[in-house]
């Protein structure tokens, strides 16, 4: 009887969690290298789909075109038209190729095409760059900053570091008159890094774009924003927690997440770096998490991107985390988000994307049918129980 009632319970519960509209939402920027690997798009759900998160804006990292259409799909899937997306120039076509395992495919045009939606569509492809709807990065970092609360923001970088280093070379400009250094310090409550290794590593993230320009951010963080903390999410943190499988095999048909991960990994499960540093900035530690060091501080190479922890007692500003629990129940904590997130799309009504999918692609699975009737079932099943008890 505990394990029926508890699976009857489940559902209840799902609902109870979406329907907590009290709690003090967390105002996050995200900026994202949404292009070679698909965790990005994992995380992008989870921060769209958080009734904890107030997203303010979603800054790409990478300079291509189906970078910037397919977060506006994802985005406008989950109901967040609203939120601005920003880019740096020039923009370029060039799309992902797995030259190294030969095993992996390429989600974002796919994404972008199947699902163009949003600010940004698919039509526009070839005057994104005229529309004012797309920022620069380091202007939208500037404005949403100057127009949030003090102390109020959680950047989580889950890419590489190029538009930070921008931001702290920013000055004054219509937004504020406040220096980049000098605005991160007033506004940000902290900043969520994922890359590195710890205590030491050699990271796609750290040397995949500029390893002069994640030197530059890291090296220099503690002197130029000394009151805000750093977090890092190392490759070792996601490695090992392999996420993706319930998504691809029972999220909604209509959900474009779940397709960038079948369309990247052939429905095989993918190591949780992205969403594992979203996780943290959301929810903080909680059980989930735990720190690796007490004090110290990161640096960069500038040559090659390899990171050093120096464990010097004075400084206490940085932190690398380590999962608290084992891999399989992060992974399976990050599956039921990924579900839970990508049903709620549906329930609100949101998510018209993918009629461009084919018949054929879209018979492949009928996982919301399955939740449907797992759900009568539980309803069904509720009643006689009720029944059952008043007659005993
Ligand atoms: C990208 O491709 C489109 C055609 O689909 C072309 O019009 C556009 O000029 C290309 N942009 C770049 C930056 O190469
Ligand atoms: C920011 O300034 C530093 C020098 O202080 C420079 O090395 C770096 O390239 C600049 N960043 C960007 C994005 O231009
Ligand atoms: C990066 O450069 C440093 C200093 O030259 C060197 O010690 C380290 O081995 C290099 N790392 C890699 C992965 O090449
Ligand atoms: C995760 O798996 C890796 C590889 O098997 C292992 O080294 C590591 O200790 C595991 N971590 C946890 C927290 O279970
Ligand atoms: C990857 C990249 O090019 N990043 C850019 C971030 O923004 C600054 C300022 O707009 C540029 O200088 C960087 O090149």
């Amino acid at each position: 009887m505990g394990f029926l009632s508890s699976l009857l319970l489940l559902p209840l519960t799902f609902i109870h969690l979406n329907s907590a509209v009290n709690t003090p939402k967390k105002n996050l920027i995200i900026d994202t290298d949404l292009y070679s690997d698909v965790d990005d798009a994992g995380a992008l759900l989870l921060a769209a789909t958080s009734p904890d998160v107030n997203l303010l804006a979603v800054n790409i990292n990478t300079k291509t075109t189906f970078s910037v259409l397919a977060a506006s799909a994802i985005l406008s899937h989950y109901g967040h038209s609203h939120v601005p997306i920003g880019i740096p120039r020039p923009l370029t076509n060039i799309t992902f190729f797995d030259g190294w395992y030969f095993s992996l495919g390429e989600y974002a045009s796919k994404t972008a095409y199947h699902f163009s939606g949003g600010k940004l569509k698919w039509e526009d492809r070839d005057r994104l760059e005229e529309l004012d709807d797309l920022w620069d990065p380091v202007a939208l970092y500037r404005k949403v900053l100057s127009e949030a609360e003090d102390g109020s923001v959680t950047i989580a970088s889950i890419g590489f570091l190029d538009n930070l280093s921008g931001l702290l070379n920013s000055t004054g400009d219509k937004y504020s008159s406040l220096s980049g250094p000098r605005l991160l310090s007033a506004k940000v409550r902290e900043l969520v890094i994922m890359g590195g290794g710890y205590p030491t590593g050699h990271s796609w993230n750290f040397f995949g774009s500029s390893s002069s320009l994640t030197a530059h951010v890291i090296n220099n963080w503690d002197s130029l924003v000394p009151s805000v903390p750093l977090f890092y999410v190392g490759d070792d943190v996601g490695k090992y927690v392999l996420t993706g499988t319930p998504l691809m095999t029972s999220g909604p048909d209509n959900d474009p997440v779940k397709w960038a991960y079948i369309w990247y990994s052939y429905y095989q499960p993918r190591a949780s770096w992205d969403p594992l540093a979203v996780l943290y900035a959301v929810h903080g530690l909680g059980d989930t998490f735990e720190l690796g060091n007490e004090y110290g501080y990161n640096h960069v190479d500038p040559a090659n991107g390899t990171n050093t922890w120096v464990w010097e007692e004075g400084r206490r500003n940085q932190f690398f985390l380590r999962l608290k629990k084992r891999n399989e129940t992060v992974a399976a904590k990050v599956d039921e988000l990924f579900l839970q997130g990508s049903l709620s799309a549906g329930r609100q009504g949101a998510g018209r994307g993918g009629e461009r999918l084919t018949g054929q692609a879209r018979k492949k699975d009928g996982g919301g049918l399955l939740w449907w009737a797992y759900l009568s079932l539980c309803t069904v099943l509720g009643t006689v129980i009720v029944w059952f008890s008043r007659w005993t």
